[in-house]
């Protein structure tokens, strides 16, 4: 066997456990190095294979593929700095439980540490961002050797989506001639059957946890990513025990389409306005803190008096507020399912009944104000949430588009998807474009700012090569608004502006021109909608550009904070 055989039948036989571990996408940049890994993958009927240039927006897409099938997906690139370019995705993959299976192909070990062009160290590159780092051995075959590539291939995939879910790398170090031999047969060996339990608690652990909650006054707060379908078991537990729920918006339950009246909107506009007689007795949160701040301020606030119990079905420890006294290790679905089954008395309803009257002056204040409102961004981002459709995805981006849907989406039933492991500004295009890709079929929108949709302009290559119909709706302030609401704002304009507001002045209907997508520059509230309906009938690459301001942001938000303000006060006083 000469080594261009070698070389194959070694990479052929970790790509058939790649396959048996569940990846079924692969996500690939160009090289020399990884040619044999990147051919013979294309080959490979059993994987779809995408191929994007810039590292840095082929990590953010696989994450978006990844994110939407909830399936592994692998990524492919050659040695040196384009592994290096994965990195911020593979962050936010680690922080938000993504199960990436990151291939990089290396120089064998005599060319390393030498001066060879294209070399460096990349052992344990991702460290702690990763769950799983493996040095290839260099291809080699005979039995032991094939078992070896394929146990490693079927390893990767499952333990990627092993709980915690995260990212795992593996690094192959490969001699040239790098050419594989494509007459080939493809490795043969059975799949490995994964069989993994959930983490449930005893009947003895769940009967104490219902003892101490039921007919106490209770809230639940739920954070993080999650589905539609575990979405609907929060529901239930907070209609079970007849407490008020508060989620974060990618939880996906203000938009499960269940009409809840448990679940609660606006919680960042009224979570100032809790009174002591709002404390409750216990707060059980699920997963990370939502991203509404004023919740976050109200449950540090509050006393001893309120017993903390922290649900992470991760097996860590995600407590920013350091409060819990009670952290439960343990599948979501299965606990509630549990509790559901022990449940005999829930809480009387005039508890909810509070919180429904504080949501319900903020609904009536927002109707006087923002929803009263000509276009701007606030109400662009509340029209594209009304307009999404049950199969419909959303993606929104990060800093002011999330917060807007977080403070007046109310209930709604579509799939909404984020990057807020580590909240990044970066590679939302590519994110989006991957959430698209999973169903291009169905009405896919991202919602992003200028600074966002810069930062990823490189990725819109990607819808341009796969057609893939994205309606981007691009709030465009000329900058980072974000910082107009934060203390920042208060610097002199000759300080501020320069290294916060940060204006780019660039012609997005060009931006559109050169990747080839339609534009459309949106004048009034009416055409926005107009655009968005007749992009449910037929899908298209589309840029809808709403002109923002960042003082009239900020000014149009100090309206809504005072009429809301007035609203709770005189039910306060009624
Ligand atoms: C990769 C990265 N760089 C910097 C930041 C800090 N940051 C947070 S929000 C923001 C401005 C975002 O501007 P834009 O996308 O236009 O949204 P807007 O604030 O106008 O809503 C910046 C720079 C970040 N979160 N991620």
């Amino acid at each position: 066997m000469n080594s261009q055989q070698v070389l194959t039948e070694y990479l052929s036989a970790f790509i058939n456990g790649l396959k048996s571990s569940g990846v079924q996408q692969a996500v690939i940049s160009p090289g020399s190095r990884s040619t044999s890994l990147a051919l013979l993958l294309h080959r490979e009927p059993a994987i779809q294979t995408f191929v994007e240039v810039d590292e840095r927006s082929a990590a953010f897409f696989a994450l978006g593929l990844s994110k939407t099938s909830e399936q592994p997906v692998a990524l492919v690139c050659t040695s040196g700095t384009a592994a290096a370019n994965y990195y911020p995705a593979i962050c936010e993959a680690n922080a938000s439980h993504v199960p990436l299976v990151v291939l990089t192909t290396d120089r064998p070990h005599e060319l390393r540490q030498v001066g060879a062009p294209q070399a460096m160290d990349q052992l344990q590159l991702f460290q702690s961002h990763v769950k799983l780092f493996v040095e290839m051995a260099l291809p080699e075959t005979g039995e032991e050797m094939l078992n070896y590539a394929f146990w490693q291939g079927a390893r990767s995939g499952a333990t990627a989506q092993q709980v915690p879910m995260a990212p795992v790398h593996f690094n192959f170090p490969l001699r040239e001639p790098l050419l594989p031999d494509l007459e080939m047969v493809s490795d043969q060996r059975p799949p490995v059957k994964v069989v993994s339990g959930e983490n449930t608690l005893s009947n003895t652990q769940i009967m104490e946890l219902v003892n101490q909650w039921q007919q106490k006054k209770g809230v639940l707060v739920v954070g993080g990513t999650c589905t539609k379908e575990a979405a609907q078991w929060f529901i239930q537990l907070a209609q079970a025990l007849n407490w008020p729920l508060i989620a974060d918006p990618l939880a996906n339950v203000l938009t499960s389409g269940t009409d809840s009246s448990h679940v609660l909107s606006h919680s960042d506009l009224f979570a100032n306005h809790l009174s002591e007689k709002m404390a409750p007795e216990v707060v059980v949160r699920f997963g990370q803190l939502p991203v509404a701040k004023n919740v976050m301020l109200w449950l540090k606030s509050l006393t001893a008096k309120t017993t903390f119990y922290l649900v992470d079905a991760n097996g860590q420890w995600q407590d920013q507020l350091k409060r819990a006294q009670t952290v439960i290790h343990a599948s979501e679905t299965s606990l509630i399912q549990q509790i559901l089954s022990q449940l005999e008395q829930p809480t009387p309803i005039s508890w909810l009944n509070r919180w429904k009257a504080l949501e319900n002056a903020v609904q009536t204040a927002l109707v006087e104000s923002v929803l009263a409102a000509e276009l701007n961004e606030m109400t662009a981002s509340l029209t594209v949430h009304q307009q999404m459709v049950a199969k419909g995805q959303l993606f929104v981006s990060n800093s002011m588009p999330i917060r807007y849907l977080d403070r007046f989406m109310t209930k709604q039933n579509y799939r909404l998807l984020g990057n807020r492991g580590i909240n990044g500004i970066d590679g939302i295009v590519s994110t989006a474009l991957g959430m698209t890709a999973v169903a291009p079929e169905r009405q896919n929108i991202l919602l992003i700012g200028d600074l966002a949709m810069y930062h990823d302009m490189n990725g819109l290559l990607l819808a341009k090569r796969y057609g893939l119909p994205l309606t981007i709706v691009l709030l465009n302030n000329n900058g980072g608004g974000i910082f107009s609401f934060l203390s920042q704002r208060t610097l002199r304009a000759d300080d501020f502006e320069p290294i916060f507001g940060t204006p780019i002045d660039l012609d997005f209907s060009l931006v559109a021109q050169l990747y080839g997508a339609e534009y459309t520059k949106i004048s009034s509230l009416e055409q926005l909608k107009d655009c968005l309906v007749a992009a449910k009938i037929k899908p298209k690459f589309q840029i809808l550009e709403v002109t923002g301001s960042r003082q009239a942001n900020v000014a149009l938000y100090e309206k809504i904070i005072t009429t809301i303000a007035a609203k709770i006060e005189s039910l306060e006083n009624a």
